[in-house]
């Protein structure tokens, strides 16, 4: 099997090249990776050869004929529903093949199909599928009687997303921002809070004004299923927030809102309304970088050959 590394403002994508055969269809190959072939995950992202923080992408054939590829991601837990870190690592990962060249392309995940705009100088624009605000001003009550407040809303996944909360969003400060926020998503599941159909809220979001230095209008902490914290401002978890934006009214179509993450990456948002709905069309604009082609070599006699899979506390 052969991958290539890429980072999106800090965060890691691996996908998958050549070397796996995988069914027609993005929904078709999550259903295979979760029930026949999971150890393609753990392979690539468990150590010894990845760590916590790693997305994988599978890219397949898609079933619409309009896609140039299917993809599906996964992390150190799961299969995810979709990623637009990712998304825009695979984008470059495709040209630095020589797979895709600047324009527009279709790409199918299991959630629908996404735009991405592969501009000349290499900033990738996404269009995201349909995203909404689901409920607003949720209270959530933590174990130490501290009443957290936050909206949940719809990106791509599901977020929990807290405003001027918790610990204050800076670096030096990931280890208490990775505390607070994996007791704010189990207390949400034991008060059985969660998005549109009993959908598990696993992505916890935290928003503060950026530190100083950083040129955005918002700076946020994101904790991912599996517990790592996302390196990148987060593409399903800006399109989330646009979504709320849109709703309150703070962000009016075409406005730009600039979204910095907790090292201080950048992602450019935007949206479109959709005529007669309450949904928007969020649209994020980042860059990735290529940083190793690697042939993954599993042999069979490795006790750890398909990853260390260390039970992991409270996931
Ligand atoms: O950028 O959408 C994203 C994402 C989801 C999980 C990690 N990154």
């Amino acid at each position: 099997m052969k991958i290539i590394d890429s980072h999106t403002g800090g965060e890691p994508t691996r996908t998958i090249v050549s070397g796996l055969d995988t069914p027609r269809g993005a929904k078709a190959t999550r259903d295979f990776l979760e029930k026949e072939a999971d150890w393609v995950r753990t392979t690539l992202i468990n150590e010894p050869r990845g760590f916590d923080a790693i997305v994988g992408a599978c890219l397949c054939e898609p079933e619409d004929s309009t896609c140039i590829t299917g993809v599906v991601f996964f992390n150190n837990l799961s299969c995810l529903h979709s990623c637009l870190h990712g998304t825009i690592g695979i984008v470059e990962t495709l040209a630095y093949l020589g797979r895709i060249r600047p324009g527009e392309h279709h790409i199918e995940t299991p959630v629908g199909i996404i735009t991405a705009l592969l501009a000349e100088d290499h900033s990738i624009t996404i269009k995201n599928i349909p995203c909404y605000r689901f409920a607003e001003d949720v209270r959530v009550t933590l174990p130490n009687g501290q009443e957290i407040a936050g909206n949940i809303s719809w990106g791509g996944n599901w977020f929990f997303l807290i405003s001027n909360q918790g610990p204050e969003i800076r670096a030096e400060n990931i280890a208490a921002l990775t505390d607070f926020t994996r007791t704010v998503r189990d207390a949400l599941r034991i008060q059985n809070i969660t998005g549109e159909n009993g959908a598990e809220i696993d992505h916890i979001e935290c928003f503060a004004s950026p530190q100083a230095g950083i040129n955005a209008n918002s700076q946020n902490f994101v904790l991912c299923p599996g517990s790592a914290y996302d390196r990148s401002p987060c593409g399903t978890g800006t399109s989330a927030k646009i979504a709320c934006l849109a709703a309150s009214g703070e962000l009016t179509e075409g406005e730009t809102w600039l979204q910095a993450s907790i090292i201080g990456s950048v992602f450019e948002g935007s949206f479109e309304s959709i005529p007669d709905s309450d949904k928007v069309i969020p649209i994020v604009t980042g860059r990735a970088f290529i940083t190793s082609e690697t042939t993954i070599i599993v042999q069979p006699n490795d006790p750890f050959k398909h990853g260390i899979s260390s039970p992991r506390i409270g996931v």
